[in-house]
């Protein structure tokens, strides 16, 4: 293990272990699909993280991992990376509702039946997707302290209830989504790299807590010092092995702009933050991709540099179709922030019958756009896209104010099917009101990712006439 010690890094090659094998990786690093992360195990064991990633132990992986092996490790020294560490990280994780589907389970990934979020204007908190990237933090709310820091601002420690008395509560609607929303229809196309979610990586929910513009302005920061390229940097309290926090930022501009509506939020639907949901205080920031909502949240920082965290520099970006694992180069794409418009049909689902009525089948769902932009028109089609036909919107925000409507609206409709059809395909797309539409094919805009998958949203059906 010691000689194992001496090569953490490329120059001296990169040695791990895993089980009781050693493996010289350094040809692999570059091609690894977690990219950078793989150097946390440098020089050391890479059972720790495999138990916390443990998509790693699949036959493929350790297959792989195979043909780079140089050697064993001491048979007296098998395990002992383990001494002194505590048991299974995943002993503390929350109960979940049943109804939640999961796409993982060690970290928690899992949404609810689609037709559910369309009878909903506010996801039912039990019900509300959860997407955690490492084991869910064990917060004490008595001894929680969220920490303020960086430049421009004095250092600022805020117990969880001087976060609740010293600044005034403020509640927004807002819909957060998965940049992974729809990936599987991506992958449907050609093979993504990420967890196989449906289209209800997605919930909307009222959020109560300090606007983040007053805290940092209590910290000394004030709203037009706000220089510019300034990052405000969130850490979760959530670890993987090496201690490395869950991390994301958005620039000083916004989060410092008390009109994007940015809070540090500690309920959800009027309760408590659950603690699959961020218990007790998580980042809301409407109108931008999930991974930027931190979750348990421990410190906010000022930076003069994006987060240095994996997911804020490696992962959740957007490339051409034909970049693939060989050319990425994550340094060259900015960080995904404000989502494009999107929508999908909730009701009916893939497969099921459906009656048609005097011509036309019934159906429902959701569509939301990033930024604030308010979605003001939802349109149907069930003949290829040679008519279409404007749903109802049937539950809005309608007091948001223009370029502030963080919330999801719901939509329903009847769609004409062509006469005779025994199945039809059901399209919705969605506008917002930057006039902003969806692109009609998922093919052009893949990404090996599988993000950003905003393409119609489509349906089969089988016709039932009555
Ligand atoms: N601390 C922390 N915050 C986090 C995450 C996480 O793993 N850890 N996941 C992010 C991602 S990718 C998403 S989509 C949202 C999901 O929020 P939810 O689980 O409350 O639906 O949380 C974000 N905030
Ligand atoms: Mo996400």
């Amino acid at each position: 293990m010691d000689e194992v010690a001496q090569h953490g890094d490329m120059k001296r090659r990169v040695w791990l272990t895993y089980n009781q094998g050693v493996y010289d990786i350094t040809d692999f690093v570059k091609k690894h699909p977690g990219g950078s992360a793989i150097m946390m195990g440098a020089g050391g064991s890479a059972d720790p993280f495999w138990d916390l990633y443990a998509v790693h132990k699949e036959e493929h992986v350790l297959k792989l991992l195979e043909q780079y092996r140089i050697g064993n490790v001491r048979p007296d020294e098998v395990g002992s990376h383990r001494a002194g560490m505590t048991d299974d990280p995943w002993a503390a994780e929350p109960r979940r509702h049943p109804a939640l589907r999961p796409s993982a389970r060690t970290p928690f990934n899992a949404e609810p039946p689609p037709a559910l979020l369309a009878d909903n204007f506010l996801t039912p908190n039990d019900l509300f997707y959860v997407r955690n990237h490492l084991p869910v933090p064990t917060v004490e709310p008595a001894t929680y302290e969220l920490e303020v820091d960086g430049l421009g601002v004095r250092g600022l420690s805020l117990s969880l209830d001087q976060l609740k008395k010293n600044f005034k509560p403020v509640t927004v609607t807002a819909t957060i989504m998965c940049a992974g929303n729809r990936r599987s229809e991506m992958s449907a196309v050609k093979a993504v790299r990420g967890l196989s979610w449906g289209h209800a990586a997605v919930g909307n929910a009222t959020w109560t807590g300090a606007r983040l513009s007053d805290v940092l302005r209590a910290a000394g920061l004030e709203g037009d010092a706000a220089a510019p390229g300034r990052h405000v940097c969130f850490e979760g309290l959530d670890t993987d092995p090496s201690n490395t926090p869950y991390g994301a930022s958005v620039p000083l501009e916004v989060a410092t702009d008390p009109r994007r509506d940015i809070i540090l939020a500690y309920e959800m639907n009027g309760q408590p933050l659950s603690r699959d949901h961020g218990f007790p205080v998580r980042a809301i920031v409407p109108g931008v991709v999930g991974a930027r909502n931190v979750k348990w949240l421990g410190r906010i920082s000022v930076s003069a540099e994006e987060s240095t965290s994996h997911w804020q520099r490696s992962d959740y970006k957007g490339f051409n179709p034909s970049v693939d694992w060989d050319t990425v180069d994550f340094s060259k794409a900015p960080a995904i922030q404000e989502l494009p418009v999107n929508s999908a049909i909730c009701w009916p689902a893939s497969g099921d019958t459906v009656k048609v009525k005097d011509g036309t089948v019934a159906l429902k769902g959701y569509a939301w756009s990033g930024g604030g932009r308010r979605v003001v028109r939802v349109d149907v089609s069930a003949d290829g896209g040679a008519t279409w036909h404007e749903a109802c919107l049937t539950a809005t925000e309608p007091t948001a104010p223009a370029g502030r409507c963080w919330s999801w609206c719901l939509w329903s409709g009847r769609v004409p099917v062509p006469a005779g059809a025994q199945t039809a395909q059901l399209w919705v797309k969605a506008t917002d009101a930057s006039y902003n539409t969806q692109p009609e094919s998922v093919k052009n805009i893949w990404n090996l990712r599988g993000v950003l998958s905003n393409a119609y949203h489509r349906v089969d059906v089988k016709l039932k006439r009555v």
